[in-house]
């Protein structure tokens, strides 16, 4: 049976670390702060923001929401993070995606400042992710990455195998698995014979939004796997992206869902946005 890499138990000791950190930055005067920007009525991300938001208060960061319908303007969104990018209570600004079809996503990443860009989403920090030095990493991958740290598994060398290719968690994680030296296959809708790639993995990423379509009987005996998938199947079941029971017989180790790489992801956001107060930005 594989050890259980628990996302939760990990949050809750890096939150401890940060809410120490937050009240040695208030001693000096300075209080860590996040602007949430949610536009519309996203069932999942209203889920999610309201969770950042906790977290925020939980740790002692300042943050400051910002809920707009549905028919705000491009031109209202842009605004507002103008105002954002210039307030100084402001250290890290996230946009919560999806954004309504009438606003273009893209533009509105480039308005944020890539100094408050805490989601790592601005292309300045895509550029610079992919040569090795982003301002802020994006907070999934950046999870995904502290996880297998606390794991123990060291990737140099290793087989690692994503599969999903979306710029918020695939692209992002495997040019930082890259990084760490590991030698990395990026599997897609298009790939052929992903059963046979996941099957080669020392370390198998799965960011796909299909619930357990990674079949446990593809798991190479003694991988690490990583299940960055949150899908909601009936009314209040979430499993990951890959089949849990049968693959953690095979596995060496593997994240739970939920529990596991979701509480990472707003953890990071925390520690990120309490970096940038530290730099000033
Ligand atoms: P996305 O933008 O929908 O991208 C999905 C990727 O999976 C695409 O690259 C797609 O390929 C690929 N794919 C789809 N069906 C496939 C198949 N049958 N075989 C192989 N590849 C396939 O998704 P995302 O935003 O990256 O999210 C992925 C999952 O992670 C979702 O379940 C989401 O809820 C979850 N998520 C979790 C967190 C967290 O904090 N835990 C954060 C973000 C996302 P193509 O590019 O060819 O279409
Ligand atoms: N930073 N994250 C950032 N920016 C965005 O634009 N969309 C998006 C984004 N995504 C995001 O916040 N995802 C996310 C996914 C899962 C969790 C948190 C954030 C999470 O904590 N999931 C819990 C279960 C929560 C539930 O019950 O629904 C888990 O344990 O997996």
């Amino acid at each position: 049976m594989a050890n259980i890499i628990d996302g939760k138990a990990i949050a809750a000791k890096i939150r401890g670390e940060i809410a120490v950190e937050v009240n040695r930055l208030e001693a000096k005067g300075i209080k860590p702060g996040l602007a949430v920007v949610l536009v519309g009525e996203d069932p999942a991300s209203k889920v999610y923001v309201s969770m950042k938001e906790k977290a925020c208060q939980d740790v002692g960061i300042f943050s400051d929401e910002h809920k707009l319908p549905a028919t705000t303007s491009e031109k209202e969104l842009l605004d507002l993070i103008d105002r954002l990018n210039k307030d100084e209570r402001i250290h890290g600004i996230l946009v919560q995606l999806p954004l309504p079809k009438h606003i273009d996503t893209e533009k509105v990443l480039d308005a944020i400042s890539p100094f408050k860009d805490v989601d790592g989403f601005h292309p300045y920090n895509v550029g610079r992710l992919v040569v090795g030095k982003p301002v802020f990493q994006p907070c999934t991958p950046y999870g995904v990455m502290v996880m297998l740290k606390e794991a123990g598994v060291e990737l140099a060398g290793k087989e690692v195998v994503v599969v999903g290719r979306s710029n918020i968690v695939g692209k992002p994680v495997a040019f930082m698995c890259l990084q760490q030296n590991a030698t990395v296959t990026l599997c897609h809708s298009r790939t052929k014979n992903l059963a046979e790639k996941v099957g080669m993995a020392d370390v198998v990423i799965a960011a796909v939004g299909q619930p357990e379509m990674i079949k446990g009987a593809w798991i190479k005996p003694g991988a690490v796997v990583i299940d960055v998938g949150v899908n909601r199947v009936g009314e209040k079941k979430l499993v990951g992206d890959v089949e849990y029971a049968a693959a953690s017989e095979r596995a060496s180790a593997i994240t739970p869902v939920p529990g596991g790489v979701g509480p990472m992801t707003i953890t990071m956001l925390l520690y990120n946005t309490v970096e940038s107060a530290k730099r000033g930005a």
